[in-house]
């Protein structure tokens, strides 16, 4: 009986970090780009944000390809997930200039560990592309943190070939693996002791500093920062997680420092999704979430497969 109720757990926390990322995105989607005061501005300090248009972004559609590779292959296939991303890739959902530029190399025929790399003067991006969309495998390999660390690595190596860039996807995967062990206490010390670059290491000691003091907007942007960098808004995510008791607070207070708000809210609700489970996401921000070809119910569908390809394996 435990272990079914420990079973239905898991499976719902699968299906909240996937559905928690499209969730984050298309609230934070329509923001994208404003300044926290602007955000506070036109929806208030506190309280509900609403959900307006419903539609997520390529945080989500990224994170779809993904999944659908890894359930396709029960695991990775760097040349299969390249094709996916770039076959469902769909330009009105808002790229950033430097994966648009690694898809379009590998629509051209470049290989899928080598099209990202020249990107960028060279070192390739460090943008939070491949952070944004790493929720699957925080999920296939939460129990192994090598592999999670290995897939993590090789999946953003597609379009971010900049070490900060598969740092900053491995962090977020990790958080996300935390969370969904109930590891909520001993994330920061977890987190630190896995993270591998001192630019992270750093960030997540001025995260223990800030949530201590209960810092205000100004000081969590200043210190973590709000940007399309993967340091600048992974820290975030996971202080946003870190700060509240609550799926809704978190991703609303994560949304209203501003900036790169679609994928700071998708990152922030993966790792709540992940602790909380899909029936901690307000019913009212679900029921507006798109559902047409790859929407909500397609989204929770990949989150039981991937649940299922997990436990199998146990
Ligand atoms: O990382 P990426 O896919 O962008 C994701 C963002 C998210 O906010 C999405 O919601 C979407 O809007 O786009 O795309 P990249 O272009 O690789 O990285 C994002 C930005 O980070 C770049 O446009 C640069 O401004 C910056 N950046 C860098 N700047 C200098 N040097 C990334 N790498 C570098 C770098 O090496
Ligand atoms: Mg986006
Ligand atoms: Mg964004």
């Amino acid at each position: 009986m435990l272990a079914e109720r420990k079973r239905a757990a898991l499976r719902s926390k699968f299906i909240g970090a996937l559905l928690g990322t499209a969730i984050g995105d298309a609230l934070g989607a329509p923001l994208e780009g404003w300044s926290s005061a602007r955000v506070v501005k036109v929806y208030g300090d506190a309280g509900r944000l609403e959900l307006v248009g419903g539609r997520y972004t390529d945080d989500t559609e990224q994170m779809i390809g993904v999944a659908e590779s890894l359930v396709r292959h029960a695991g990775f296939d760097g040349a299969d997930m390249a094709r996916t991303l770039v076959r469902n890739m769909n330009p009105k959902r808002g790229y950033g200039p430097g994966s648009r530029a690694a898809f379009e190399r590998l629509r051209a025929g470049a290989r899928w560990d080598e099209a990202a790399q020249g990107l960028f003067g060279g070192r390739g991006s460090y943008g939070n592309g491949a952070a944004m969309r790493i929720a699957p495998v925080g999920l296939l390999y939460y129990a192994d943190r090598k592999k999670l660390r290995e897939v993590a690595y090789c999946s953003s190596q597609i379009t971010h070939t900049h070490e900060l860039g598969k740092e900053g996807a491995a962090l977020q995967a990790f958080a996300i693996a935390l969370a969904l062990r109930d590891e909520r206490d001993e994330m920061l010390s977890q987190l630190e002791d896995f993270v591998q670059h001192e630019l992270y290491k750093e960030k997540l000691r001025r995260m223990e500093r800030l949530l201590r003091a209960g810092a205000r907007s100004g000081e969590i942007i200043a210190e973590l920062g709000n940007g399309m960098a993967a340091f600048d808004s992974v820290p975030t995510a996971i202080y946003s997680f870190l700060r509240y008791e609550d799926f809704e607070r978190s991703v609303a207070s994560a949304i209203r420092l501003g900036g790169d708000t679609d994928t700071i809210g998708a990152m922030t609700g993966a790792i709540c999704g992940a602790y909380y489970g899909d029936q901690a996401i307000p019913s009212e921000w679900l029921a507006r979430l798109e559902d047409e070809e790859k929407g909500k119910r397609y989204i929770a569908q990949l989150a039981e497969e991937l649940y299922y390809i997990t436990t199998a394996e146990q």
